[in-house]
C-alpha cells in the first residue's frame, strides 16, 4: 500500500541523511511531492541539482531530458573541482518516464534535416536552438553549431541573442513555443515555415520557403498542451464572466493568442500567488500542477481549461513503487537507473547551456 511505500521511504531517508537529494517537478503526482526536497519545473531542477553542495545522489523524479541536464549541470567540470572529482549520480526512478516531445526531434533526424536544408542556405547564418525539452545529444548540436538552449522563460531573449549572430533560428522541438514566442517579435507566420522530418524533401517546405524564412519550426508538440482548444477559451469565457485565462506557451497559437496571461511554469505559479482572493483562472497547463494550484490558492476560483483530462503520462509513471525501489537499491549499494550523459555529448551541450545562462 502507499501507506507502507511511504514508510519505507522514510526509512531510506534517514539512513541517507543529507546524500540524497530527491527533486520533484511540478508535474508529478502529489504522493510523490510529498517526498521532494525540493520542487520545481525542469530548469529551476537542474538548477538546484547543479547547487547541491552535500548530496552524492540525486533522484530526480521527472523525466529523462530532465535528469541528463542535471547530470551535465552538476557534474561539470568547476563543479567537479569543488567536490575534489566526487561524481553526483542522478537517478530517474523509471527509464521509462521520457517525453513524448523531446522524442520527437531525435539526433539523426535533426542531422539529416540539416545536411539539407544546408543544399538550399548556407547553414552558418542558421542558428539552431533547442528548447529544454530535449534530448542532451540535440543539446549538444547546438552547443556545435553555434546555437543555444532555451527555457519557457527565456525563450524570448534566447531568439533575440540568436538573432545578433545569425539571419535565421531552427527552432527545435517544440513549433508552438517557437510560433509563440516569435510572433511577439514582428516575425509572421508565412517567415515560420515548419520543418516536417518524415517528409522526403525539406521538410515539406519548397525552397522559396526556406530562403524566405525568420524562423524554421521543428515539427514537434507536447501531447499534453495541445489538447487545449479555442473552444474551451470561449466556454469559459461565455460561462464565467470576467475569468481570466493563464497558459503555457506550448499551446497551439490559437489557443496562446486568445489567453490573458501565457507563461512558463514558474509565471503561472506566481501569477497565481500574486492575485487577489476571488480571481478566477482558467489554466491551461498540465493537470496535476492545476491541481495543485487549486489546493493551494482555496481563495481563489481555478479550474482546469479542458474538458478532457491533460496529464503527462510519462510523469506519471514516477509513483512511489518506483521511488522506493530506487531508493532500497541505493541503500543497498546497488544504483538503478543512473543516468549519465557521456563526456563528448556533456561537453558541448554544456557548451549550448552556458550560452544560455549568460543571456540575461
Ligand atoms: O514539460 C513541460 O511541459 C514543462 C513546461 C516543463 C518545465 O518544467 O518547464
Ligand atoms: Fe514532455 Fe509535454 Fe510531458 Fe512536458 S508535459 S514532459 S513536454 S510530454
Amino acid at each position: 500500500s502507499n501507506t507502507e511505500l511511504s514508510q519505507r521511504i522514510q526509512t531510506v531517508r534517514q539512513q541517507l541523511g543529507d546524500s540524497l537529494l530527491i527533486l520533484g517537478h511540478h508535474y508529478q503526482q502529489d504522493e510523490v511531492i510529498e517526498h521532494s526536497d525540493l520542487r520545481g519545473d525542469s530548469y529551476q531542477l537542474s538548477q538546484m541539482a547543479a547547487e547541491s553542495a552535500a548530496c552524492k545522489t540525486i533522484v530526480f523524479c521527472g523525466v529523462h531530458f530532465m535528469a541528463e541536464t542535471a547530470d551535465i549541470l552538476a557534474n561539470r567540470p568547476e563543479k567537479l573541482e569543488q567536490r575534489d572529482g566526487q561524481r553526483v549520480s542522478v537517478i530517474l526512478p523509471d527509464m521509462a518516464a521520457g517525453c513524448s516531445m523531446a522524442d520527437m526531434a531525435a539526433i539523426d533526424q535533426v542531422e539529416n534535416a540539416w545536411a539539407d536544408m544546408g543544399e538550399v542556405i548556407d547553414t552558418k547564418s542558421v542558428i539552431p536552438v533547442t528548447y529544454i525539452n530535449s534530448a542532451a545529444s540535440l543539446k549538444a548540436f547546438c552547443g556545435k553549431h553555434g546555437g543555444i538552449v532555451c527555457t519557457s522563460s527565456n525563450a524570448r531573449a534566447v531568439l533575440e541573442w540568436a538573432f545578433e549572430r545569425g539571419q535565421r533560428v531552427f527552432f527545435f522541438p517544440d513549433q508552438h513555443l517557437g510560433r509563440n514566442t516569435a510572433l511577439t517579435m514582428d516575425i509572421t507566420n508565412d517567415q515560420m515555415p515548419v520543418w516536417d522530418p518524415y517528409e522526403d524533401e525539406l521538410g515539406g517546405n519548397d525552397e522559396q520557403a526556406i530562403r524566405n524564412s525568420k524562423v524554421i519550426l521543428w515539427k514537434g508538440h507536447c501531447s499534453v498542451h495541445q489538447m487545449f482548444r479555442p473552444e474551451h477559451v470561449d466556454a469559459f469565457r461565455k460561462n464565467h464572466p470576467g475569468i481570466k485565462i493563464l497558459v503555457h506557451p506550448e499551446c497551439p497559437q490559437d489557443v496562446n493568442d486568445l489567453a490573458d496571461v501565457s507563461g512558463s511554469t514558474g509565471k503561472i505559479i506566481n501569477t497565481v500567488k500574486e492575485s487577489p482572493a476571488g480571481t478566477k483562472w482558467a489554466i491551461g497547463t498540465e493537470l496535476h500542477l492545476v491541481n495543485r494550484l487549486k489546493q493551494e490558492h482555496p481563495e481563489q476560483e481555478i479550474h482546469f481549461l479542458s474538458p478532457v483530462i491533460c496529464m503527462c503520462a510519462t510523469m506519471y509513471r514516477i509513483d512511489l513503487a518506483h521511488l522506493c525501489w530506487c531508493l532500497e537499491n541505493l541503500v543497498a549499494k546497488e544504483n538503478v537507473n543512473v543516468i549519465e550523459v557521456d563526456e563528448e555529448t556533456s561537453r558541448w551541450s554544456l557548451v549550448a547551456l552556458e550560452r544560455m545562462l549568460a543571456v540575461k
